[in-house]
């Protein structure tokens, strides 16, 4: 056969395997397919007076996806990716979890939101995302050392507006729509929880037994699809540390719906 075809047929041969490559890893990087819906509890009596119907969620936040959950056993496809998943009550870790990154709530609703955050932290590049939005009276309540196995606070729980931005492991922020639907804006810091804590378990296989707990409650308007992600860079070396884990759905971002 003629060399420059050889050639030719050979570079479009590689350039299939290339896109199979690279469908393969799409693939297998899939997004979470679940979705959480918040579950109902007592009503919700906001500072003005008003009284809302309320819903409750229980996250965790890992520095790893070994927990299984939504990212399949053993982690997945990227066992090694920080990620947010469905927790239990009192920061139960939820291995059979079939979502952590998609959520419904009821409109016109509170919405409290609980996260136990088992990862350590560093500094935020942006420190609005150190303060806490959106939430009923601008707080959350923050509790620095939960412990997972007394089912009860290491240290007594606080109300915050923010936390020091060289300390923070994650945010919870959810995004409204710029269109004719209810705005919805609501972030809030995670703290970071002990380093060597963090570590020393992750080399146990297992997560700190003592995570930080931010509790917060923000009131929905009418319905309509939002998103949520993680203003921390907590991905890998890439894109200033926007790659991997952040710019991969479900590990660190993921829907939020309200429904009417
Ligand atoms: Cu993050």
């Amino acid at each position: 056969m003629n060399k420059r075809i050889f050639a030719a047929l050979a570079t479009v041969v590689l350039g299939f395997g290339v896109i199979a490559g690279i469908g393969t890893y799409v693939v297998a990087a899939k997004n979470d397919p679940g979705v959480i819906v918040a579950q109902k509890a007592d009503s919700y009596t906001a500072p003005d007076g008003t009284v809302y119907p309320q819903v409750k969620l229980s996250l965790n936040v890992y520095p790893n996806s070994q927990f299984g959950g939504q990212h399949g056993a053993g982690g997945g496809a990227h066992p090694d990716y920080v990620s947010y998943s469905a927790g239990g009550p009192n920061g139960e870790v939820i291995s059979g979890a079939g979502s952590g990154s998609n959520f419904e709530v009821p409109a016109h609703t509170a919405v409290t939101i609980t996260i136990y955050q088992y990862d350590s932290g560093e500094s935020i590049t942006n420190d609005f995302f150190a303060h806490v939005h959106g939430t009923v009276d601008g707080k959350a309540t923050f509790v620095q050392r939960w412990d997972t196995k007394a089912k009860a606070n290491a240290v007594a729980e606080q109300q915050i507006t923010d936390i020091p931005k060289d300390v923070v492991g994650h945010t919870f922020t959810l995004h409204g729509l710029s269109d004719a639907k209810s705005q919805l804006f609501v972030s809030v810091p995670l703290m970071m929880s002990k380093d060597e804590e963090v570590s020393a378990a992750e080399e146990a296989g297992g997560y700190t037994q003592f995570p930080t707990k931010t509790t917060f409650t923000f009131i929905t308007g009418d319905a309509g699809e939002y998103v949520w992600n993680c203003e921390f860079p907590c991905g890998d070396g890439t894109i200033a540390r926007f790659g991997a884990a952040m710019s991969t759905m479900s590990y660190m971002s993921g829907h939020f719906t309200v429904r009417a």
